[in-house]
């Protein structure tokens, strides 16, 4: 015959593998939750040519970061690239860049950040008309376009990833937040803060008025709209040429692009 104790003892075991079942069943779930708290992915879009490849290896302080400049200067990426960025306090980010239009994968690769796997935040990257001209596949020769052209291209651009943002952002419970980085900063240091107007919401400029409409389609408290300047490729002003940037001043941009970000974040 079985002792009461016995019983009761067996009864405590099972509760116990029990526990430790639900638990292990649970820990991916956890573990994706932890990961996403300390690394949240952060979507890289914006035209071919802007710089988006740059801005995110430079903000992942990738090793590369300063070769990648004297290299393949007009083919842009054709697939996804990810890139991380750690800290020392295994806090970081997720960086996912979605290349410009001249990529057959880009259709692909806007579905897995704002559809398959959501990114939480996105950093919309444009350069006020100095996009690098790339050709389209399949063609040969120089690509040239004017600054009008590449403005009215971004603009284009931009009303595509708008809409994804929009459909994502209206899906979700939590806020996403949007920072469009305008880079480059250093081909128009005299002219950054009107870039910068050009570029922000309300200002009534044919790019503000998109980011109004965003605003209206995803609702103001499920979105926020920072607008900042950036450079990706150091000043390299040497002398006391005033329509350059220095090194200390592209580094002073990317460390606030880096702050705002760690405040989205929650990092800070
Ligand atoms: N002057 C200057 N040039 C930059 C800066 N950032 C990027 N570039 C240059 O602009 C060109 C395009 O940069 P990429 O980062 O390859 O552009 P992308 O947005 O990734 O383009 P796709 O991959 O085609 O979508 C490269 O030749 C870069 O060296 C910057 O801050 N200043
Ligand atoms: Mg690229």
């Amino acid at each position: 015959m079985q002792s009461p104790l016995r019983h009761g003892r067996a009864a405590i075991g099972t509760t116990i593998a029990g526990g430790a079942l639900a638990a292990l069943s649970q820990a991916p779930e956890r573990a994706s939750r932890l990961l996403r708290h300390r690394y949240p992915t952060v979507a890289v879009t914006g035209m071919t040519g802007v710089g988006k490849t740059r801005l995110a290896d430079r903000l992942s302080r990738r090793a590369s970061a300063q070769s990648s400049a004297e290299t393949d200067q007009d083919v842009g990426s054709a697939v996804l690239e990810r890139r991380t960025r750690r800290n020392a306090k295994l806090r970081g980010y997720r960086f996912r860049v979605v290349p410009g239009e001249n990529a057959a994968t880009r259709l692909g690769a806007l579905d897995e950040v704002f559809h398959d796997e959501p990114v939480d935040g996105v950093l919309h990257v444009v350069a006020n008309g100095y996009a690098t001209p790339r050709r389209t596949g399949g063609t040969s020769g120089s690509a040239l376009a004017s600054r009008e052209e590449q403005l009215a291209a971004e603009l284009e651009d931009w009303a595509i990833t708008a809409h994804r943002i929009a459909s994502m952002a209206v899906r979700r419970e939590r806020p996403t937040w949007l920072v469009v980085a305008v880079t480059k900063a250093d081909l128009f240091a005299d002219d950054i803060d009107a870039a910068v107007r050009y570029y922000s919401p309300g200002s009534g400029s044919p790019f503000g008025d998109k980011l109004d409409e965003l605003r209206a389609l995803a609702g103001g408290a499920k979105l926020s709209i920072d607008v900042l300047p950036v450079c990706a490729q150091g000043g390299g002003r040497k002398s006391a040429d005033p329509s350059r940037l220095t090194d200390k001043a592209c580094t002073d941009l990317l460390g606030r692009l880096e702050l705002r970000m760690a405040q989205l974040c929650g990092h800070v």
